[in-house]
């Protein structure tokens, strides 16, 4: 979108064209019911916008902590334009929340930023089941969709650059 403050400016921004992208798909089991549909949205949208099934890795982990150590190994290998990480924090009644997101988060920005390779964020953190089914697929749309559509624009970006 462009304003009058805007026009004329030289501006790079993202074609969502997924056509010819290697994407890996990295998915935690833990909570699996919600991540599924998480995998669900992030391969309709990369599909939709033009990336071939052939063109698509899916990576299962144990759970989210785990997202940061094999994206890095994803990422360093080179094989990949970007990596989606999709997994479900979900505080309940477990004490563990706090660590594995906070790890999740800290570690997929360093992979990130350490390889070059981005890394879209498909990680939902919610106080509770009904929070997360929200975001994944009903009322509050789909975190894996999202997390694609931000990877895809950031690819093309970095493409640019
Ligand atoms: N992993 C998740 O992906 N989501 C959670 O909500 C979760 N909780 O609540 O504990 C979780 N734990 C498992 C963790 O990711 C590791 O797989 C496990 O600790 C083994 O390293």
């Amino acid at each position: 979108m462009s304003s009058a403050k805007t026009a004329h400016i030289r501006t790079i921004e993202g074609k969502l064209a997924a056509g010819g992208l290697k994407i890996a798909v990295v998915a935690g089991r833990f909570n699996d019911i919600i991540v599924e549909r998480l995998i669900g949205g992030a391969i309709d949208y990369l599909t939709r916008h033009g990336l071939e099934r052939d063109n698509i890795t899916l990576v299962r982990i144990p759970g989210a902590f785990e997202l940061p150590i094999v994206c890095r190994k994803l990422a360093r290998s080179g094989k990949y334009d970007g990596i989606a990480a999709l997994g479900a924090v979900i505080r309940g009644a477990t004490p563990h929340f706090d660590f594995v997101a906070g790890e999740a988060v800290k570690g997929l920005a360093q992979v990130s930023l350490d390889s070059g390779v981005p890394v879209g964020f498909g990680v939902l953190t919610t106080d509770n089941v009904e929070q997360a089914v929200e975001r994944a697929g009903s009322k509050a749309g789909n975190k894996g969709a999202d997390a694609a559509a931000a990877l895809l624009e950031t690819i093309r970006v970095l493409e640019q650059l």
